[in-house]
């Protein structure tokens, strides 16, 4: 399965890029690694170019509300079937609630969202949808 991954927006956090990389490839998936500061046009444009199944975004700095709501216009611009959107991290600036996160990313459009999820629990979780809807 294919999948495009990278870090939204003017963000430099590179190590969770990093451990994301290797366990998508240690759980066998295709993993097109777009790193960090990448646009949200950007994951759109792998993803037609890859075939990508997931499209799965990283956000550290607090910036993710501000990329995500572009997704809505961008997707309906791109020929995307049947993509899965995940994003995780840090979805906020400070402490907000994830049951008060979660509603507001699903709106723009993300079918996965893990605001300081543990990677491989979200891993675990991706997987498991995947194998759902297959
Ligand atoms: C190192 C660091 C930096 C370094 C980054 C170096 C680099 N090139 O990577 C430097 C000093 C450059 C930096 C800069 C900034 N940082 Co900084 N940084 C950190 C720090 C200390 C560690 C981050 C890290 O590498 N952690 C280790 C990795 C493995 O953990 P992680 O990033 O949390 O990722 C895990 C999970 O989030 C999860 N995960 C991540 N993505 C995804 C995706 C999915 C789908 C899933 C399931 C899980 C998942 O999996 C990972 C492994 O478990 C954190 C604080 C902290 N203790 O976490 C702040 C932190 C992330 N930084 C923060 C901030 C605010 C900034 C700055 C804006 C500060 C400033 N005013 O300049 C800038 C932003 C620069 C930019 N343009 O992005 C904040 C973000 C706050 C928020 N979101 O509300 C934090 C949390 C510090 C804080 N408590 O305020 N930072």
């Amino acid at each position: 399965m294919k999948i495009v991954t990278g870090v939204v927006g003017n963000d430099v956090h590179v190590v969770a890029n990093r451990l994301i990389d290797i366990s998508l490839n240690q759980r066998g998936f295709e993993v097109f690694n777009l790193g960090v500061n990448t646009y949200l046009e950007e994951f759109m444009d792998a993803a037609v170019e890859t075939d990508a199944d997931v499209v799965l975004i990283s956000s550290l700095n607090g910036e993710a509300e501000g990329w995500s709501r572009d997704l809505p216009v961008l997707k309906s611009r791109y020929a995307l079937k049947d993509v899965v959107f995940a994003i995780g991290g840090n979805l906020a600036v400070g402490e907000v609630e994830s049951s008060v996160i979660i509603p507001k990313f699903k709106l723009y459009g993300f079918d996965m969202v893990f605001h300081q999820v543990d990677l491989n629990d979200g891993l675990d979780m991706l997987e498991a949808y995947l194998k759902e809807r297959a």
